[in-house]
């Protein structure tokens, strides 16, 4: 053995000698590891559920009612997630001294256990610290977020099932049987929870209107923003500022229609108009409702003569980016409450909400309520 093996391996025993807490024990781990792994199902769940609404495969129907459907899942994912955290970290620190195993690997089965150990932690505190830094607008890691994100959550839910199978039988002992000392862990536990339930407090108003004052962790609140609606991206960022207020603009109607509409803004405001309360329910957690009002999309694509089952998609004067176009499912361009809208709570849409015209439709992820409208065409 080398020397610096041999300094090591000292090293790694005393550090075991010392992880003499008693809330290292199995009593603590089991139930943190039962409060996080019904935290982590919810998330995969709900995380699911905002990635088939953005990518529907073609058998699969989102309703458009209830209109906060998305609203809640999202919030439940993001706010849960945050809420999460401390759970995570107490239970880092609960089982950390099993990490530090010496020799690290004793057999071939011992190997698959550590790796499943890896895919565990290592993929928990991924989807943590991506979700953290995605949802702070710090894009700061080299790969796309969401695709990373997606994957490793299939990946954390495997090892999590595995993981909850081989503990079952110990996890189950250690909380049936009477603790001798009961007095520390509970505390530990409560302080755990309450550190839970403060963030979540200071975070659910950016999805909970209600709430909203005391959001003072949250990235993005309603009433903050011009309209008193938050804006994740400007008519400047989105490089339309000049086209947007361009007397020239037209709205056009194309594609599989019995006539091709084109329509100028006062045309827009010359068709009956419609009234719906509806959120911005955006993927990064917060949500605002508003009352927009607007052109119902099914009263156009009735002048224009589209077939009843067409899907559509609505694009942007934006020139880039992911979110310049979008696709409305037939569900939901026949709710009489999805508009083209054209204000906002009595005024004007505000340019960075989409002047002249932007979509806003019921249960649907905020990315896909395209601003800045310029073509609807009928596929
Ligand atoms: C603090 C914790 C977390 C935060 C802040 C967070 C945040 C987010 C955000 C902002 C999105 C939307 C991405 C987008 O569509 O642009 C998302 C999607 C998702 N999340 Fe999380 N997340 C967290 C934890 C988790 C965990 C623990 C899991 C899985 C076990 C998970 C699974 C998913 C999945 C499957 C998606 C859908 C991705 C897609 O659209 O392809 N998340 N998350
Ligand atoms: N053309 C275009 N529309 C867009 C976006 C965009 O970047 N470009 N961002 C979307 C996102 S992510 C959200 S959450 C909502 C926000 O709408 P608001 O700015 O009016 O609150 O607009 C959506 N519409
Ligand atoms: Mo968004």
């Amino acid at each position: 053995m080398t020397p610096l093996l041999a300094a090591a391996v000292t090293a790694a025993a005393r550090l075991q000698g010392r992880f003499t807490s008693r809330l290292h024990d199995e009593r603590t781990a089991a139930w943190l590891g039962m409060a996080l792994g019904a935290a982590f199902l919810s998330a995969f769940a709900t995380g699911l559920v905002s990635h088939y609404m953005q990518h529907p495969p073609g058998w699969m129907q989102w309703p458009s009612r209830p209109v906060n459907l998305y609203r809640v899942t999202q919030g439940v994912h993001v706010i849960g997630g945050l809420a999460t955290v401390p759970l995570l970290l107490a239970k880092l620190w609960t089982v950390y001294p099993r990490l530090w195993q010496w020799p690290p690997v004793r057999s071939a089965a011992h190997a698959l256990r550590r790796l499943l150990m890896l895919a565990l932690v290592g993929g928990a505190l991924f989807q943590f610290v991506t979700g953290v830094l995605n949802i702070g607008y710090w894009y700061a890691f080299p790969f796309p977020f969401t695709t990373a994100h997606y994957w490793t959550a299939y990946i954390v839910t495997g090892a999590l099932l595995i993981h909850a199978v081989q503990e079952w039988p110990k996890a189950r002992r250690a909380v049936m049987t009477r603790p001798q000392d009961a007095v520390g862990r509970r505390a530990f536990l409560l302080t755990v929870a309450g550190a839970g339930g403060v963030i979540a407090a200071t975070t659910a108003g950016e999805a909970f209107s209600p709430l909203a004052r005391l959001a003072v962790l949250a990235p993005r609140r309603p009433g903050t923003g011009p309209q008193g609606l938050p804006v994740n991206k400007s008519a400047a960022a989105a490089g339309v500022a000049g086209t947007a207020r361009d007397a020239g603009w037209r709205l056009t109607v194309t594609g599989r229609v019995r006539r091709d509409l084109t329509l100028s803004l006062e045309d827009l405001r010359g068709l009956p108009q419609r009234t719906a309360r509806l959120p911005v329910a955006c993927v990064e957690g917060w949500s605002a409702e508003a009352t927009w009002r607007g052109v119902a999309l099914r009263d156009l694509l009735a002048m224009a003569g589209a077939p009843g089952d067409a899907h559509v998609r609505v694009e942007s004067l934006q020139r880039g980016g992911d979110y310049r176009t979008s696709r409305v499912s037939p569900e939901h361009w026949r709710d009489p409450l999805t508009l083209l809208a054209l204000g906002l709570d009595g005024e004007p849409l505000h340019i960075d909400h989409g002047y002249p015209c932007r979509l806003i439709a019921p249960n649907r992820p905020g990315v896909m309520q395209t601003k800045w409208l310029h073509r609807v065409v009928v596929l």
